[in-house]
């Protein structure tokens, strides 16, 4: 418990709005998350799953009308319009709080509020930040205690300050037509009536540790980034660290936990992951930039996850995971989703509650973002340093996207100025991970589009700003693309651990060790630079999807004047002058 008198103030105030009948305060004890898991088998909310295969692991079905984030019902609610800028929804604050609040009157009536106090980052470490969300669902209680650090220890760190995350969470009836989600940057506020989703729900994730805190770090000189972090080990031992923004289910799991080919494995590459999605970055003390994983779980997309592809995630999930919208195999009382394995269960339920043949039907027994929520101390590769308080040093940022076309393997930017130019222009295809059109080639700056909780042209001048800063001292920015498909439609590039390929040739740059091709949008590999050992795609492919080609550019080039446009006078001068220049090299 505590005795801070904004948190017991807040929490007065929000008992009186939603009447719940009992209040449960979560202390992070063993004991209390085994008597919530068991009072969620008992109301069906969960399901528990083979002791035997899956210990400690559970699964839940979100309503069917409930199963990804809601980018058209979010919203920046900050007190000017202008300030949530172009690519947010925004509501006026005085009427947002007017509105939700009327949604959320008496919605815990026969039902607890669960106060949970959690810590973003290693509790205490000078990057966390603590938040307190309420909650009516035990599911985001439990999903909560593996994707943040909670209890009792968090109230000890915060003390008496008033610098925590007000989070309120009500399922009310899980209508589409009342779902808000409301970030109030200028309060640390943020709202979720009526959704039980994940990025809807665990307020720590997206609406927390991006909304909230991109706004802050731009108030405070620092970063809030949806990049995963990803420790590479050289055979002496030395270890370097990237960091990587790809939009959602653009391969960011997969990345952060790869296992390098054989080859590199044999030479004594190692890869540790530290972070699968969000990055809090600082400038330390020695002048270089510094990122810790605020989260403490990976919530990883279940569909394509298999032994082959990402071997430590799907070891990750192999105890204490709770499982979302994935197929129950009733035969042996375990999981599955398409791209698992070659064996789809015959007797099995699908993902919305129907009986389900894998073997006969055409249906998916898995929503196509289905996910898992497991520890991150589950993962075989988690990195020494995800508990570092101070972080870890960041020597490359990468971007990047699905892109059929247009955009090559892998290119460094000309410098920083110019890698703030190639986020700010990033496009890729949208996918299942937010509701709507899946496969639409969209622009999402820094794989931010949903996620910036403020003008994303006062943004774009924050990054600037932090380059100035590190100088050069400032990581390397390149930008990669794993997606390039052939005219049968089939990805061109093996991608997944081979993967490793590529970063290898990035940290070579970083290094000074090889060098590059100039070309007009940055520089590009020399085919013979980028390993190909013991795989079989001969070089006159990579050629091809190392290649610039001047007329798609110059298309891309016009795309983005478009898209800069939104901007109006708040783009940086810097970015415009970036533009004329790929366009002035186009020529
Ligand atoms: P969020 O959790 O939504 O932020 O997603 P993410 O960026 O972590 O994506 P994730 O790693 O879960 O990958 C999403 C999808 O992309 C999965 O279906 C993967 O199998 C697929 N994928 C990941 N890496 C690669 C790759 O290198 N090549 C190809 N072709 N597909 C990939
Ligand atoms: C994403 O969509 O980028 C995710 C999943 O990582 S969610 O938590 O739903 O945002
Ligand atoms: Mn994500």
């Amino acid at each position: 418990m505590t005795t801070n008198k904004t948190v017991l103030a807040w929490l007065e105030e929000m008992k009186a709005l939603v009447n719940p009948d009992e209040v449960v305060f979560i202390d992070g004890s063993e004991e209390q998350i085994e008597s919530l898991r068991a009072e969620a088998v008992a109301t069906g909310e969960l399901e528990k799953l083979n002791e035997e295969l899956l210990p400690d692991c559970y699964l839940h079905r979100t309503k069917v009308n409930d199963v990804a984030r809601v980018e058209g019902r979010t919203f920046i609610c900050s007190r000017e319009k202008e300030n949530a800028g172009p690519t947010n929804n925004w509501m006026d604050p005085k009427e947002a709080y007017e509105m939700l609040y009327g949604i959320a009157k008496d919605s815990y009536k026969g039902r607890t509020m669960y106060v949970i106090p959690f810590s973003m980052g290693p509790i205490g470490s000078p990057l966390a930040k603590i938040g307190v969300e309420i909650t009516d669902s035990i599911y985001v209680v439990l999903n909560m205690v593996i994707m943040t650090r909670v209890g009792n220890a968090v109230w000890d760190a915060l003390g008496d300050s008033n610098d925590w995350v007000r989070g309120l969470h009500s399922r009310c009836d899980i209508d589409e037509e009342k779902r808000y989600i409301c970030q109030f940057p200028e309060d640390n506020t943020i709202i979720s009536v009526n959704s039980g989703y994940g990025g809807n729900v665990l307020l720590g994730k997206k609406c927390f540790a991006l909304r909230i805190a991109s706004y802050q770090g731009w108030k405070e000189g620092w970063m809030a980034e949806h990049m995963l972090i990803l420790g590479i080990e050289n055979p002496k031992g030395e270890v370097k660290y990237v960091a990587a923004a790809f939009p959602s289910a653009c391969g960011k799991t997969n990345l952060a936990m790869m296992i390098p080919p054989k080859y590199l494995r044999d030479k004594g590459y190692k890869v540790w992951t530290v972070g699968d999605d969000i990055s809090w970055m600082r400038i330390g003390e020695d002048g270089r930039l510094w990122a810790i994983n605020p989260e403490n779980g990976f919530f990883g997309v279940a569909p394509g996850t298999n032994e082959k592809s990402n071997y430590n995630a799907l070891a990750s999930t192999k105890k204490g995971t709770i499982f979302t919208n994935v197929a129950h195999n009733l035969d042996n009382n375990t999981v599955w989703w398409e791209g698992l394995d070659k064996n789809p269960p015959e007797n099995a339920i699908e993902w919305k509650g129907n009986p389900w043949n894998g073997k006969t039907s055409d249906e998916k027994g898995a929503h196509p973002n289905s996910r898992f929520t497991a520890p991150a101390k589950n993962c075989p590769c988690i990195s020494s340093e995800f508990e570092s308080q101070s972080g870890v040093p960041i020597s490359a940022i990468i971007f990047g996207g699905r892109r059929a076309k247009t955009a090559p393997l892998v290119y460094q930017s000309k410098n920083w100025e110019n890698g703030v130019f190639v986020g700010s222009a990033m496009a890729s295809e949208t996918t299942a991970a937010a509701s709507g059109a899946v496969g639409v080639v969209r622009r999402d700056p820094m794989a931010m589009l949903p996620f910036c909780g403020y003008h994303m042209g006062d943004y774009f001048r924050h990054w600037l700003e932090m380059g100035k800063k590190l100088g050069d001292k400032a990581p390397k920015i390149f930008n990669v693309n794993w997606f390039r498909l052939d005219d049968e439609g089939h990805f061109i590039w093996p991608g997944f651990g081979d993967n490793m390929r590529v970063i290898n040739w990035i940290i070579d740059r970083c290094e000074g060790k090889v060098d590059a091709v100039e070309t007009p949008i940055g520089f590009v590999p020399k085919a013979e630079d980028i390993d190909l050992t013991d795989l079989d795609f001969d070089i006159d492919t990579l050629k091809s999807i190392l290649e610039v080609d001047k007329e798609t550019w110059q298309k891309e080039a016009a795309e983005i004047e478009e898209h800069y446009k939104k901007f109006g006078d708040r783009l940086p001068e810097e970015l415009v002058n970036q533009l004329n220049t790929l366009k002035a090299n186009l020529k």
